[in-house]
């Protein structure tokens, strides 16, 4: 049987790299966009690439832009792919904030680029479409849990920019009978994860503290709850949805919702350190409850104009229908992420030693 191709936008983000390595593994010739940037931003598949000029090549990124729309034309003709997987964004909610006009160009309609590139190049019968949409469409929802059939109630020019994202995935599926699915994942994170989302700015600083490399961690709102699962998992789930017969849109979650603080005390947990509260609201502060030490403290900057309380998913079409399900459970993932960071701030320490 012929090789499948995928393209992967947004390759080198944490659940390209994830997909990346699952496609391969599966026998598929993987292209991959990556932006042109000043320092090396390929860390996550550096481990995947492979020289141009070796004979049995079978992934290759190609430099591109969602926001440039005659780059992805050119880059989907050239590489006639099977299965598109647009996972590239500006994922950071907080930071779209900050920047709401790029977010939707880049998340809304970077994602209608893409399917207009599939209809001007007349792939609508050929390639399959995945659109990674989110929880965060979501937002502020009156019913918890949360699943396919849960009105959307976005509170971030991220969401706002990720609703056009899945109306558009639906829209072009109904108008030109392109297979084209939404996954709407809640998180999800891994030791690759980046590193100022929530999990990872813990875990980071668990790792820092624990070898006397900073002394404590500022954090913003510690009651939102989210359902967290493992990118591993979800990049499986990714690929099940576009193997399906009729493209669908599937919520992936764990279901099970954690606090933010909850995650702290996990982590800290950990390397045997148990948090004591103390305080309340801004004022509040984690110590360790043996040392009497500060570890954690607030600060108001994380906090967000508009915050989502409560992300809870309920993934049964997705068990009945792909027969998916998570496999990694809340403490396993905090124990992967804590440990890879430990090992990642101990294989600096020694670098640093022999160097230094
Ligand atoms: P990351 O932020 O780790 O990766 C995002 C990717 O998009 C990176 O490869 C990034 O490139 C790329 N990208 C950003 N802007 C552009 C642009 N203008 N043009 C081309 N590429 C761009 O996100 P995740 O891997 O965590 O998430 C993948 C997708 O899934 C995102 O769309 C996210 O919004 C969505 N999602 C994520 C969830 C999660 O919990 N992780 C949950 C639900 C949805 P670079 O490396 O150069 O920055
Ligand atoms: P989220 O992830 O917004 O859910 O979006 P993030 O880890 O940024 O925030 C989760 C929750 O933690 C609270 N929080 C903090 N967040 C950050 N980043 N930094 C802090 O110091 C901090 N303190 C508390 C936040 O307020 C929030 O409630 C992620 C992204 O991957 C999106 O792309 C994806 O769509 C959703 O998950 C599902």
């Amino acid at each position: 049987m012929a090789r499948k191709t995928a393209l992967i936008l947004g390759a080198t983000g944490q659940d390209g790299a994830y997909l990346a390595e699952l496609l391969l593994a599966k026998g598929y010739l993987v292209h991959g966009l990556k932006r042109r940037s000043s320092s090396f931003n390929t860390g996550r598949i550096d481990h995947l690439y492979q020289d141009r000029h070796e004979d049995d090549v079978r992934f290759t990124l190609h430099h591109g832009d969602m926001t440039d729309a005659t780059n992805l034309i050119r880059i989907v003709q050239e590489v006639q792919p099977d299965e598109i997987y647009n996972l590239a964004a500006q994922s950071h909610v907080q930071v779209s904030f900050e920047t709401p006009e790029y977010t939707a160009n880049v998340d809304g309609l970077g994602t209608l680029r893409v399917l207009e590139a599939l209809r001007i190049l007349g792939l609508t019968k050929s390639c399959r479409f995945y659109q990674a949409s989110t929880s965060e469409l979501f937002g502020q929802a009156a019913t918890v849990p949360q699943d396919e059939r849960t009105p959307f109630a976005p509170r971030s020019p991220y969401a706002a920019a990720k609703l056009y994202a899945y109306w558009i995935t639906v829209n072009y599926r109904e108008a030109y009978g392109i297979h084209a699915s939404n996954g709407i994942l809640f998180n999800h994170e891994s030791p690759i994860r980046g590193e100022t989302f929530v999990t990872r700015k813990i875990t980071r600083a668990v790792a820092a503290i624990e070898q006397g490399l900073q002394p404590m961690v500022y954090l913003g709102n510690l009651d939102a709850k989210r359902d967290w699962g493992h990118a591993r998992d979800y990049v499986e789930g990714m690929w099940r949805i576009l193997q399906q017969d009729e493209p669908e849109d599937y919520v992936l979650a764990t279901g099970e919702t954690h606090t933010v603080r909850e995650f702290v005390e996990a982590a800290f947990g950990y390397v045997d350190r148990e948090i004591a509260w103390s305080g309340s609201g801004m004022e509040e502060q984690g110590h360790d409850a043996r040392t009497g030490e500060r570890l954690i403290a607030i600060d108001p900057r994380y906090f967000r104009p508009t915050e989502v309380d409560i992300l809870l998913g309920d993934p049964t079409k997705a068990r009945l229908k792909l027969g998916w399900k998570p496999t990694t459970n809340f403490s396993s993932l905090v124990g992967e992420m804590v440990s890879s960071d430990l090992e990642a701030v101990l294989t600096e320490a020694r670098r640093n030693d022999r160097y230094g």
